[in-house]
């Protein structure tokens, strides 16, 4: 049976949801905070479980390669991963098993496309927390398997043009790989829109008095870019990626986004928002894409 991508995500990862969920796993514990994400993750959570799907597929910027993509390529990873930014929100003991056959295969078709490629073998191995909490906050459970995707350094050596170049290829091997599989995958772009953060922390982090956007320029391009997934407008997303990058400090320069929407075949269809806020300034949006219904209510 041939594969599928059946769902495209927008799944943000700061630390703070993850802290703010109390799951066993974290050592820090949190009275509340952020809710207006965390119960965006909680629709987005219960609309997945609508889908069947085998295997969850996850670019994070956290995961930086200076070398090509490379691709997680051990079964098993079992350790502690601490938020170099935040360790005292983020100290969280992950299990969790890779889809090793995929991770190949994706390897492979982006290899045939011309593009510099990894597998990554070393099982001590530390996963990167962006991963893990796009992850956690998809499917706290972990019962599926991942495949983790690293985040080249292109925009930053080159421009946001020449990153998009690659995630667009990478994309478009990404979807061939996975509909070669027999699987039914979701692909996930983990990432905040704009990326601009204030630098000091109250004594209590989920104050939520203290959280606001950094600033109203980033407001704005957030709303910009929200709006166009809201009305399927994809092309116009990645055509206005590089000033959106620029001006907003997004953490779209990892490719996460353009990869994931190029995988999907840049949908014309309207995704669903299920929520936005705010992280210590930065501006994260939780989006689903679903290619079995492609927009339209069952
Ligand atoms: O990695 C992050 C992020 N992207 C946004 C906000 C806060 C912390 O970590
Ligand atoms: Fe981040």
């Amino acid at each position: 049976m041939k594969g599928q991508i059946v769902a495209g995500l927008l799944a943000p990862h700061p630390p703070h949801l993850v802290y703010a969920e109390n799951p066993p796993q974290n050592e820090p514990r949190a009275e509340c905070g952020w809710e207006t994400l965390r119960w965006a993750y909680e629709r987005l959570r219960k609309s997945l479980d609508k889908i069947k799907y085998d295997v969850l597929v996850v670019h994070s910027p956290h995961w930086r390669t200076n070398v090509g993509t490379h691709f997680l390529g051990v079964p098993h990873f079992k350790s502690v991963s601490v938020d170099p930014v935040f360790p005292n929100l983020f100290r969280y003991h992950y299990d969790l098993k890779v889809d090793v056959d995929l991770a190949q295969s994706m390897h492979d078709e982006a290899k045939k496309m011309g593009l510099t490629v990894a597998m990554m073998r070393n099982p001590d191995f530390r996963v990167d927390y962006g991963t893990i909490v796009s992850c956690h906050m998809i499917n706290p459970k972990w019962d599926k398997s991942i495949v983790g995707v690293s985040s080249q350094g292109v925009s930053r050596y080159f421009n946001v043009d020449a990153m998009q170049s690659v995630m667009v290829k990478l994309g478009e091997a990404t979807r061939k790989a996975i509909e070669a599989s027999g699987k039914r995958a979701v692909v996930i772009a983990s990432n905040s829109l704009s990326h601009r953060h204030f630098t000091v922390e109250g004594d209590l982090p989920e104050d939520m008095s203290r959280e606001h956007i950094n600033n109203h320029n980033q407001y704005l391009w957030d709303m910009k870019m929200i709006d166009l997934m809201k009305k399927g407008r994809s092309q116009e997303i990645l055509d206005i990626m590089a000033d959106f990058t620029d001006q907003a400090t997004a953490e779209t320069d990892g490719g996460g986004l353009t990869w994931m929407l190029s995988a999907l075949g840049r949908p014309t269809y309207p995704a669903e928002v299920h929520g936005y806020g705010t992280v210590i300034g930065t501006g994260n949006a939780v989006v689903e894409w679903n290619e079995v219904t492609k927009g339209v209510s069952p």
